[in-house]
């Protein structure tokens, strides 16, 4: 197996057996973040494929969510950093009913490593911790990330919501369930601010960038 089909598979098998000694050595060759969208997601995709084949059960999903952040921790401090003053500030959640956080977490990763200040709120978050963190935190934006089909219905209740609290900062959004299109036909007309969608964490920032320039 060649290195790049090595580290898919660390996560296909839920196996950390040889795998920092393969991240180290593809640190020589790759980007940290190339890593993760490169050969660390082409195994993601696989795990949901298979599961969707009924070919792996939650628990085998959980090892390979593990894997998985076990090498974004791994790689974490290999990323670049920008020592600026901070650029902004933002609330980041995984919306109520999903639990899926690995994405959201590259998320709060890449930003806090290009100068946002980032209060991740974590998994499930119902639209009221939003709202009372809207309040104590004073963002600039919020981000809400959703792999489940009803996690996108989700976004549009939590966007009403916010809109009923009077809050019209902008929103990022992104995740699998996610789509430019749903986003701009069902979450945007529901809230008085921007609603922007993301489709990687990269994207994220870019758009953070353009945001609070
Ligand atoms: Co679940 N799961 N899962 N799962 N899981 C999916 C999403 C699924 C597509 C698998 C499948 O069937 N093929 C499917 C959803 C089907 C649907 O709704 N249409 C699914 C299901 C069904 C479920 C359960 C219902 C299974 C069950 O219990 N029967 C259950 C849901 C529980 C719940 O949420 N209430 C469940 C549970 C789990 C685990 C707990 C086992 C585990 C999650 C562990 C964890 O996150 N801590 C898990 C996993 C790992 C997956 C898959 C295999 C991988 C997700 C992942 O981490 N990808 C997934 C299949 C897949 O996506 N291929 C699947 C890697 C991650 C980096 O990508 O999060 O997409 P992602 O983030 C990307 C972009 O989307 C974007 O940036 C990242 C890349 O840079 N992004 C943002 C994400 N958020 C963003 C926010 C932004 C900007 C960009 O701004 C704010």
């Amino acid at each position: 197996m060649t290195l790049e089909e090595r580290l898919a598979s660390y996560v296909v098998e839920g196996s950390k057996d040889g795998l920092i000694e393969d991240l180290t050595e593809a640190l020589k060759h790759y980007a940290p973040l190339d890593i993760i969208n490169g050969p660390l997601m082409a195994g993601m995709d696989e795990v949901g494929r298979l599961f969707n084949n009924n070919e792996l059960i939650v628990a085998e999903v959980l090892q390979s969510a593990e894997v998985m952040k076990a090498s974004v921790a791994f790689l974490e401090p290999y990323m670049e950093k920008t020592e600026t003053a901070t650029k902004g500030k933002m609330l980041l959640a995984t919306v109520k009913g999903d639990v899926h956080d690995i994405g959201k977490n590259l998320v709060e990763i890449i930003l806090s490593n290009n100068g946002y200040e980032v209060v991740n709120l974590g998994i499930k978050v119902p639209p009221e911790q939003l709202i009372e963190a809207y309040h104590k935190e004073k963002p600039d934006m919020i981000g809400l990330s959703g792999l489940l089909v009803k996690s996108a219905q989700q976004m549009v209740l939590t966007a009403q919501d916010l809109k009923q609290a009077g809050i019209d900062i902008p929103i990022l959004v992104g995740g699998a369930a996610l789509t430019r299109k749903f986003t701009n036909t069902r979450i945007a007309p529901e809230y008085d601010g921007l609603v922007l969608y993301a489709k990687d964490a990269m994207n994220g920032l870019e758009l953070a960038n353009r945001l609070m320039n």
